[in-house]
């Protein structure tokens, strides 16, 4: 007999985005610039010269996307707020223009029935910031906490779900460590630094909410399961270090209040030691993880692979998206299992889920076939299915994306989205992924026993 898919009573199906890679007009009505918008305008930054001028132009049209996805009868919809749209220097001033944008987003949102997740930081820090530091400066978590606190007195009542922080370790690992996304630093002392200064920041987002919030808040951070290449002690300790570093050194401080021991092997001199009172900030419980999974990473122990002396080995026989990340599905399952046994069974919430196939550039007769995403999405649900059968407390799962958008400095070249955009004229079109998805939705599952794979 096979297996039954559907899924628990109350668990919630969406999409999700992120403001500078949908919304557009990154300066409209008095908002100011962020580190993004900088970065997308320096020369030689982004493929293509790509931008977020338009991206989307979610912020005009947001009408129309909230319809699709009523259309595609999606339950619950997360998105990122522009820090820099609300508080345009990141700090002090209110611009109530911004605010108003994402309460009306927000309000369609609900009569549209489907349940906003608001997610306060998704990379574009307020570039006014920046200036002062950005994560460098100490003072960024109160900057941080000031402006959580203006989200929640404004839309604590109708938002049920807050995340404060996107993937921190994209934000250092990328913008402080290697260079290649906003602010395109390359800086080992630098690292750990942000890294502390953003913890600290989810930290006082946190203490914020206690007092003023009435439901939930957690933090998403991305994981990939880490697999040693051969049984050797070099390849262990490799696989160690490779997990601590991506999959730890956030997770690990919000738990236990304790960073992983093998950050110091990793940064050497540059890891500081930091105050307990920092530590005890930034350990607050929280309601939920937010775990965003696209691959699996197998190590090897690589002297020349700076700073972490790891690198990942590629899978000949398996199945790579367009951007070059493994296709393993029992990945997913064995994240959330391992997020189970180490952090004590919290409850999570894939936030993000998804891949970047060579789709057909364009709508044909109304229709876009994107087999391999259809297969992609078929098979980490099953995946999600599986972990929930181990026991795994899993509330929800978030498609990624629900547009194709800009995919920061690759700029529009890679398309997530299980609906297509053409950028020339705008126009939207569900491609087969979105109603395959909007099938399982519909039928909560259980349509993932009829088509083999
Ligand atoms: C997310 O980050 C972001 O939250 C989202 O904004 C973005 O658009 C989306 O994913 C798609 O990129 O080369 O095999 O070693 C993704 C985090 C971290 C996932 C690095 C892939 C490298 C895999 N990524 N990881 S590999």
């Amino acid at each position: 007999m096979s297996k039954s898919y559907v899924f628990p009573e109350g668990f919630v199906w969406g999409a999700a985005t992120a403001a500078y890679q949908i919304e557009g007009s990154p300066l409209a009505d008095g908002a100011g610039p962020s580190i993004w918008q900088r970065f997308a305008h320096t020369p030689g930054r982004m493929l293509n010269d790509d931008n977020g001028d338009i991206a989307c132009d979610h912020y005009n049209r947001f009408r129309d996307d909230i319809a699709i996805m009523k259309s595609l009868g999606l339950q619950s919809y997360r998105f990122s707020i522009s820090w820099s749209r609300v508080l345009p220097e990141g700090k002090g001033r209110v611009n109530q223009k911004g605010l108003d944008f994402y309460e009306r987003l927000v309000d369609t949102l609900l009569e549209n029935d489907i349940a906003p997740v608001a997610t306060l930081f998704h990379w574009d820090l307020p570039a006014a910031l920046d200036d002062r530091g950005g994560w460098l400066n100490p003072d960024v978590a109160d900057w941080f906490g000031e402006y959580s606190e203006v989200m929640f007195k404004r839309l604590d009542g109708r938002i049920k779900r807050w995340a404060t922080l996107n993937e921190p370790w994209v934000v250092t690992d990328g913008g402080y460590l290697h260079g290649a996304l906003a602010p395109g630093h390359r800086n080992r002392f630098e690292a750990p630094i942000a890294s502390h200064h953003l913890l600290r920041a989810h930290g006082k987002s946190v203490q914020a909410y206690r007092a003023i919030g009435q439901h939930d808040i957690g933090i998403v951070v991305n994981i990939e399961p880490k697999y040693a290449a051969s049984d050797s002690a070099e390849d262990q300790a490799a696989r160690d270090r490779a997990e601590a570093y991506m999959n730890r050194q956030y997770l690990d401080p919000v738990f236990f209040g304790k960073y992983p021991e093998q950050m110091r092997d990793i940064f050497g001199e540059a890891w500081p030691e930091w105050p307990q009172a920092d530590m005890d900030l930034i350990s607050q419980p929280i309601d939920f993880i937010g775990v965003n999974y696209y691959t699996r990473n197998v190590t090897r122990h690589d002297e020349s692979s700076w700073p972490l002396k790891a690198s990942p080995v590629r899978q000949p026989q398996h199945t790579y998206t367009e951007t070059g990340w493994e296709v393993y599905p029992q990945g997913l399952t064995d994240t959330l299992t391992w997020v189970k046994q180490r952090y004590g069974n919290p409850q999570v919430f894939i936030t993000e889920n998804g891949a970047a196939f060579f789709d057909p550039p364009k709508a044909e007769r109304g229709r876009v076939r994107d087999p391999l995403r259809v297969s992609y999405l078929r098979q980490h649900l099953r995946a999600v299915h599986d972990a929930i059968d181990a026991g795994c407390n899993i509330g929800g799962y978030f498609v990624w994306s629900l547009l194709d958008n800009l995919e920061w400095s690759l700029g529009y070249s890679k398309r997530f989205g299980i609906v297509h955009v053409d950028y020339q004229t705008q126009t939207r079109t569900p491609k087969d992924s979105a109603r395959y998805y909007a099938g399982i939705v519909a039928s909560h599952g259980a349509r993932l026993i009829d088509e083999d794979d």
